[in-house]
């Protein structure tokens, strides 16, 4: 079964603990710190493969977890690093956040990787914490968890032209005769059950990739047929070529399937009726009724479109159709990819890139921001020394000063995430 769309969750490694541990020297008690730093946790990185055209192997794995970076150890050791997570997705694949909708990337690039969950970094040993006056610091930072989100992969095909049509008028015999895809090709509706994808090569650098989608009927924007889910892979095409079957052999009128499909694509997206069109009158080499196949000429001149007579089986008229195709195409547009409407790491910037934002919730100063996460989440509030030092970062930092500002009194409380303390100064 073709998938085009899933549902997965992602998980970044784990950053590493720091250690806490002190130099052992013979006839030394207790040496200085020595305490390595934990490992950043592994990312989860996404990489397009060129030749995959389906989500399937999303719909039985759901979950994608990078592995944690290792703890630190004494002698200054740092932990490993966690092993990165490749997913590998194919060409065009949209990634939206499940819980907002918002895409967060387009996965149409073949040149770069992407990472859509950062592993957390590894926390400070012991051997960072030393100072003249605090010469056996007895803790150390643990890492930080890795980003994690829930994502919706869509897949758009990444295709210049795309080829529409009732069931079984040729689509991908024309796809297998201009290109090296492998389609199956059979005389009966919806033999095509998933997109296929070719290049078609024209020489002297001048090629296109041609997808060809499967049938469409009456009724497939609202989901008969195979129906709207395969719509979707032609939205980001430049060109549609419309093959008709021309020769009656299926007993229907030419010109009443090209309107039937043509308000299909209407009424899947207006944007799909006004794509630019290449209408390919196909199986001329097997003219049953011959009245119709004339009719059909006649109106669409009237209509002032253009036919391309061709026989996908004999290759007739098949040269000059994708030479058309390929002069159409340069006078339009690159195939669009979509700007992201999130930034997955803006919460970086969502306080100006100072680290922190205090705002009153009722009597309690919330304070909130990457840079307390940060801080606040590796701190150990049973360990005096720990919490020192983290009282003496919220000095430095400056947040201390912005909540006198603010009007702070002794013994209000603050609320850095999910602890609450009072304010001592
Ligand atoms: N005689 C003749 N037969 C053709 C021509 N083009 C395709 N056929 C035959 O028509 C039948 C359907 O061809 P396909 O290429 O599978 O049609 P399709 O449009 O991809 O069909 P679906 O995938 O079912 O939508 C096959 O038996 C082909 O061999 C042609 O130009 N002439
Ligand atoms: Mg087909």
């Amino acid at each position: 079964m073709f998938t085009d769309k899933a549902k997965i969750f992602i998980q970044a490694g784990k950053g590493g603990n720091g250690a806490i541990s002190f130099r052992r020297e013979k006839y030394v008690a207790a040496g200085g710190p020595d305490g390595g730093d934990g490992g950043k946790g592994g990312d989860v990185i996404f990489r397009v493969e060129t030749g995959m055209t389906t989500l399937m192997d999303f719909r039985y794995k759901r979950k994608y977890a990078a592995q944690s970076g290792a703890d630190g150890a004494g002698k200054r050791r740092k932990g490993k690093k966690g092993d990165d997570i490749i997913i590998k997705v194919p060409q065009g694949t949209v990634v939206r956040d499940a819980d907002s909708n918002r895409i967060i990337a387009d996965l149409s690039s073949t040149d770069r990787d992407f990472v859509l969950a950062r592993g957390g970094n590894g926390g400070w040993g012991n051997a960072h914490f030393a100072t003249a006056v605090r010469q056996t610091p007895n803790f150390a930072k643990n890492g930080q968890p890795g980003d994690e989100r829930e994502i919706i992969l869509e897949l758009k095909l990444l295709a210049d032209v795309g080829l529409v049509g009732f069931p079984n008028v040729g689509k991908s015999t024309l796809l297998s005769m201009t290109t090296k895809a492998d389609p199956k090709i059979a005389d009966y509706h919806f033999t095509t059950l998933e997109p296929n994808l070719g290049v078609v090569d024209l020489g002297e650098g001048r090629s296109f990739v041609l997808a060809d989608i499967p049938g469409i009927i009456e009724g497939a924007s609202e989901g008969v047929g195979l129906g709207h889910e395969f719509l979707r892979h032609i939205e980001r095409t430049r060109i549609l070529i419309h093959v008709v079957d021309i020769s009656g052999v299926e007993g229907r009128n030419p010109i009443e399937d090209f309107d039937i499909i043509n308000a299909e694509l209407a009424a899947y997206d207006m944007a799909l009726e006004e794509r630019p069109q290449i209408v390919a009158a196909n199986k001329t080499d097997i003219i049953q009724d011959a009245d119709a196949y004339n009719e059909f000429l006649a109106e669409m001149k009237r209509r002032g479109v253009t036919v391309y007579e061709i026989s996908a089986a004999t290759n007739k008229g098949v040269k000059e159709l994708m030479q058309k195709t390929y002069e159409e195409l340069t006078k339009l547009p690159p195939v669009t990819v979509f700007e992201p409407e999130m930034d997955i790491y803006e919460d970086e910037f969502a306080d100006d890139g100072k680290g922190y934002e205090i705002t009153r919730d009722n009597e309690v100063y919330v304070i909130s921001g990457s840079w307390i996460e940060a801080v606040g989440g590796s701190v150990n509030f049973s360990d005096s020394e720990s919490l020192q030092y983290f009282q003496r970062a919220l000095l430095n930092r400056g947040v201390i000063e912005d909540l006198i500002n603010m009007g702070i009194r002794e013994g209000d409380t603050v609320r850095i995430g999910d602890l609450e303390f009072d304010f001592v100064y």
